[in-house]
């Protein structure tokens, strides 16, 4: 799991190149820690363990990357599609509801992503409502709470055969 601070991404497995990127928006860090009512009590790092568990079984590499700078999400994005990563999953965080720059790096790069969100947005605030990444996403998960990045790991597995 790296963060976003400029310090070199950090692989899992020796020498392995990573299929899967796992991207977290703003304030995804504070997860465990802040507003459980909503966002429950695990934490960014328990859901990385459990998503590289599930992969390293199926014999695939993920790497988890959160960032709170809209800047530093496009170049991961953009640094992924030259590392040949195959797959994105990514929870906007609140860039859902504001980034235009995201999404079109996310369809300049051409990885299929899957969208996830912890909370039913659709549930919350109207302006939760609207995700500038969901027309190009394929598909989205929302409202399952963390569980919802496992079905999207398990939806990318099997995509990636
Ligand atoms: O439900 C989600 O996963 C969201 O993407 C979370 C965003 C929110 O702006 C979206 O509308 C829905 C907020 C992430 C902030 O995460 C926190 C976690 C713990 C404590 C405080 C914030």
């Amino acid at each position: 799991m790296s963060k976003g601070t400029g310090t070199k991404t950090q692989r899992d497995g020796a020498n392995r190149k990573a299929r899967i990127l796992v991207l977290h928006g703003p304030n995804l860090n504070l997860l465990g820690r802040r507003e459980p009512e909503i966002y429950g009590r695990t934490s960014l790092a328990d859901i990385h363990a459990t998503m590289e568990a599930r992969a390293l079984a199926r014999g695939v590499q993920i790497e988890s990357f959160q960032s709170n700078s809209e800047g530093e999400l496009i170049d991961r994005i953009q640094a992924a599609a030259a590392e040949g990563i195959e797959f994105i999953i990514i929870n906007p965080g609140a860039y859902s509801h504001s980034s235009i720059a995201i999404p079109d790096a996310l369809r300049g790069v051409a990885i299929p992503f899957i969208e996830v969100h912890i909370s039913n947005i659709h549930a919350r605030e109207a302006f939760r409502h609207h995700s500038h990444f969901s027309a190009s996403a394929i598909g989205v998960i929302c409202g399952l709470g963390v569980e919802g990045y496992a079905l999207a790991l398990d939806a990318a597995l099997t995509r990636l055969g």
